[in-house]
């Protein structure tokens, strides 16, 4: 892509309502744009962030087993009057009346729909377990949204959910989802901690919070610290075996999010308890049969008795995911973008636009790093040098490659490392071969 056509409406002013340093970038960065309190556009740079997060939450829910389906933004009231929590949901759920005068809603979740979905298609315990997933947008009409995407009214959530026919076949479920979703936030580069959480309007009695440790995060977290140096399950993981093992690993330490903090525990661990606060990435649920029960989802069991679907539902914060990362990895100039999610590999910066060595070796990189499918931003743009450095640094693509008429008179051109800041001189053939390799 070329910079000169890119839609990038970048900010040189700190926009005042930014509190915290991913919101900040966000907008610096012309990565969205607000249409009204916590309701984002996602522009050009922002959109393509979002995509690729999109992508590794895809890949390691079908790793796990889990099917992507895509359900509706807009549900019927009745389907959440039969779980009763149409009137529970209370002022947080988006309500809206069609031309019919029927009730509708803009759904914050989606368990009353699948459930829906599921005891209208499965009749027999061996058509399970499943578990089915989707990327869809949600309306919560939270009272305090701040922080940009961080706490949004509109945001995009991954959410999955499970059904087997008993307890045990659940909590297997449940494995599968927390395993998957500890290699889902380090393959973004995030240090995400599972913590003991409540429930809330969700129900349920079984519940981990998958935080990443940051100042900026909302709430409060306790955890033992040699959690903080647990390895991450590779990608050889056998999800048909027992995880138990693994997740009673994760979980006999101490780590709680504030509502399940323990005095006790506190003091009995000293130096060892880390308290810091967390931004909450991922919640995962076993609520057994709320829903089913609710809701008559049943199958024909073994012995030809109808039973009642086990239950767990799964979410992760995918735009919210976009700030996680951010507040995790910047620095005073901008972002730095774990290559995972990054929108562009690398950002060329032609020094001086026009001439025709620069611009020579600037289309012949370029091509060649296309050619080769590395994603390119190539700055083309008659502009200063110092404002280009500083774009580039405040977009934070993971390599820089600085084409000048100085260097270029050696046949050389300079790449620098945007998290390292480590820059080297080399030749255009050594500096492509790094950056393809
Ligand atoms: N049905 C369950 C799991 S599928 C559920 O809704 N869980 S949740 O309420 O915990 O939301 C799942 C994830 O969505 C959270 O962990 C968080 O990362 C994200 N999330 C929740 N509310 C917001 C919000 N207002 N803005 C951005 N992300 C949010």
């Amino acid at each position: 892509m070329r910079l000169s056509h890119y839609f990038l409406p970048t900010l040189k002013e700190n926009p005042k309502e930014a509190q915290i340093a991913s919101h900040l970038y966000m907008l610096r960065a012309g990565m969205i744009r607000q249409s009204s309190a916590g309701i984002y556009s996602w522009l050009p740079l922002g959109f393509k962030v979002l995509k690729k997060i999109e992508q590794i939450v895809r890949e390691e829910m079908d790793r796990a087993g889990c099917q992507e389906l895509l359900m509706p933004t807009i549900q019927p009231a009745e389907l959440w009057q039969e779980s009763d929590r149409y009137d529970d949901y209370g002022k947080e759920m988006l309500r809206i009346t069609d031309r019919h005068d029927r009730n509708m809603l803009f759904g914050p979740t989606n368990e009353e729909m699948i459930t829906d979905i599921v005891r209208g298609s499965i009749r027999s315990y061996k058509d399970l377990p499943k578990n089915l997933y989707h990327q869809q947008w949600k309306f919560r009409d939270e009272v305090r949204p701040r922080f940009g995407i961080m706490r949004g009214r509109e945001f995009l959530m991954k959410d999955a959910y499970s059904f087997d026919i008993d307890a045990e076949g659940a909590k297997r479920s449940y494995n599968k989802m927390f395993v998957a979703y500890l290699r889902t936030f380090a393959r973004m580069g995030l240090k995400a901690i599972p913590m003991a959480a409540d429930t809330g309007p969700i129900g349920g009695d079984l519940s981990h919070e998958f935080m990443v440790l940051a100042e900026t995060g909302e709430s409060e977290v306790f955890c033992h610290k040699d959690i903080l140096e647990f390895d991450i399950p590779d990608e050889s993981t056998d999800y048909q075996a027992d995880l138990q093992p693994l997740v009673d690993k994760w979980t006999e330490l101490y780590a709680v999010t504030d509502e399940k903090a323990d005095q006790a525990e506190h003091a009995k661990l000293g130096d060892d308890l880390v308290t810091a606060r967390g931004i909450e990435v991922g919640h995962i649920f076993y609520f057994g049969d709320k829903y089913s029960k609710a809701m008559g989802a049943t199958v024909v069991g073994p012995e030809g008795k109808d039973i009642l679907i086990e239950m767990g539902s799964y979410g992760i914060g995918v735009s919210r995911l976009v700030g996680a990362i951010i507040e995790a990895s910047h620095d005073d100039d901008g972002i730095i973008w774990p290559e995972a999610v990054a929108p562009f590999k690398v950002g060329i910066i032609n020094l001086r636009a026009g001439d025709d060595a620069c611009d020579a070796a600037c289309e012949d990189a370029y091509a060649k790093l296309q050619d080769a499918g590395v994603e390119v931003l190539y700055d083309d743009r008659d502009e200063r040098g110092g404002a280009k450095f500083a774009n580039m640094d405040l977009i934070g693509l993971p390599w820089q490659m600085v084409i000048g008429p100085r260097g270029l008179k050696d046949g050389k051109i300079e790449i620098k490392n945007r998290a390292s800041g480590e820059k080297a001189e080399l030749s255009i053939e050594d500096a492509l071969s790094k950056l393809i390799g």
